[in-house]
């Protein structure tokens, strides 16, 4: 062989050769098993464990994310130990009171935001308040006993959570109060960065702003997290329902076009929902009653034996035939409140789509599907866009997060499948240091990624487990107590919520 050809088949090697366990047929993995839901919740104990202790010891704790394929870490979020702190109430979850102690003690010792790095404030939110607030309220739980330092826990991570939130707080200093999407932990919002927000990033906060208020006293988080998110609402389309992308000066829309409850708008609908209930809120719950109304006049598409909610042209209203996977938070919400029926079927044609790609693509057009054609022609002569194909699936959790709120109601068994072939493929992601994302899941080819997400420990693996806890009949203290969980699966007592508002307070305190 040539020195040219040599170097071909070298970088073929390095680039498109199939890693171990790529290339699977999905029939030869969704195989009959038994249903054994407390040796399912065992083995996602230990598949958590091979994914946090590879992080802790490929990566360390000082880097954000681990790279299951090059057993190393990187900061790419501002070097913020942002695995470990998204993966605190986890450990609470597995009552591992030993690793629990050792990573608080490890973040009050190094951890510090006093940092010239930018960080997105939407990500940062979600994945590191949230977190740092969640295990706040685990560490403070005395009877919970998972916190065992030298000294007693004395709310150190509730200041982190507050030097940080104060930093956060510079992006909303806008015209609109819509935050800017970025902000140097150190100085601010950065010279030259984009005015051009996501919907999602404007309003995700009301979960953890409000609890920063309430744990504070300061009504500051809570109203400008409020302020935002009744801003962007007052930003609908006349079909009552949120395009992506805004400027943060006059809350204009740059991108008018498309609607829907994938990536950019998913958290704003789920948190008017989520704060509706947490905070006994008419306005976040006006917000998302006529959200829902909107969503499922414009967005949904049916068949006797399929159900999606797809995208819409902001201006006209067309549907855009697009399943996303970020939207499969969707029928969990549904379950929430009680439309078993849609949540069920939505669920299941989710689940179809995953038994036919192995994994569920970021976007995959209707007509791809095996019930694709009758879809198209229950749309009839009415005007409809083709949808985008986005390939590739990052252990998301919003399948198996849904698949758990559905079972909280109804404990049908058929669930459990849908999770355990949710599981079985996983299994197919994991290398020696860590769990890989899938690249080629269109094609079939399932190309192994260098990437492992935080919120693969923090999210999906939690879901599985709490549903395998359910199943087996409760053990873990989640599932006995009320409680909301995050758009990053983070865990706030319902208790912790339900205390005055800060806005309560300050008027305790004008009187
Ligand atoms: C998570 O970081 C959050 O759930 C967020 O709201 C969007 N999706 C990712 C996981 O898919």
């Amino acid at each position: 062989m040539g020195r040219w050809s040599m170097l071909v088949v070298a970088v073929w090697l390095l680039v498109w050769a199939p890693a171990p366990g790529e290339g699977w047929d999905p029939a030869s993995v969704f195989v009959e098993e038994p249903l054994l839901p407390s040796a399912l919740r065992e083995e996602v104990r230990s598949m958590f464990y091979h994914g946090y202790d590879s992080y802790e010891n490929y990566a360390s704790f000082a880097r954000d994310e681990l790279m299951p394929l090059s057993c190393r870490g990187h900061s790419k979020m501002g070097g913020i130990s942002t695995t470990l702190v998204d993966s605190l109430d986890m450990l609470a979850v597995l009552g591992d009171a030993r690793r629990f102690t050792d990573g608080v003690d490890w973040l009050l010792a190094n951890l510090s935001f006093d940092r010239d790095v930018n960080v997105s404030v939407f990500e940062t939110n979600i994945r590191i308040l949230g977190g740092l607030l969640a295990a706040h309220l685990v560490a403070s739980n005395h009877s919970r006993a998972l916190y065992r330092g030298k000294e007693p826990y004395s709310g150190g991570l509730l200041d982190l959570a507050v030097d940080l939130a104060d930093r956060l707080m510079l992006a909303f200093d806008t015209p609109t109060g819509l935050p800017f999407g970025t902000v140097n932990l150190r100085s601010g919002v950065p010279p030259g960065e984009s005015r051009i927000v996501c919907a999602a990033c404007a309003a995700t906060f009301s979960l953890e702003f409000g609890l920063l208020s309430i744990l504070t006293g300061n009504a500051v988080y809570e109203r400008t997290a409020k302020r935002s998110a009744e801003m962007l609402w007052s930003k609908r389309s006349r079909n009552g329902l949120l395009s992506t992308h805004l400027d943060v000066d006059q809350g204009k829309w740059t991108v008018q076009t498309t609607c829907g409850l994938g990536g950019d708008t998913d958290s704003a609908y789920e948190y008017f929902w989520k704060a509706g209930n947490a905070f006994d809120d008419e306005v976040y719950r006006d917000m998302f009653r006529k959200s829902h109304e909107a969503v499922e006049a414009s967005l949904r598409l049916e068949g006797h034996d399929f159900l999606h909610y797809v995208d819409s042209d902001f201006v006209t209203g067309v549907k855009i035939l697009n399943v996303r996977s970020l939207s499969a938070f969707w029928p969990g919400i549904l379950a929430q409140m009680g439309d078993l029926d849609s949540a069920n079927r939505t669920i299941h044609s989710f689940a179809d789509i995953v038994r036919l790609y192995g994994y569920l693509p970021e976007s995959v057009c209707v007509t791809r599907l095996p019930h694709g054609p009758k879809a198209v022609s229950i749309l009839g002569r009415e005007p409809f866009t083709q949808g985008s194909l986005i390939d590739g699936y990052p252990l998301r959790p919003e399948l198996v997060e849904s698949i758990y709120h559905l079972f909280v109601k109804t404990r049908d068994e058929s669930l459990l499948r849908l999770a355990l072939q949710a599981q079985q493929a996983l299994r197919k992601t994991r290398v020696p240091c860590g769990f890989c994302s899938v690249h080629g899941v269109l094609q079939h080819q399932h190309i192994l990624l260098d990437q492992m997400d935080s919120f693969v420990l923090s999210e999906t693996f939690k879901y599985l487990y709490l549903l395998w806890d359910l199943a087996a009949g409760p053990e873990c203290w989640v599932n006995k107590e009320k409680v909301v969980f995050t758009t990053e699966a983070h865990i706030f007592p319902e208790v912790a919520l339900k205390r005055p508002l800060s806005r309560q307070l300050e008027e305790i305190k004008e009187l």
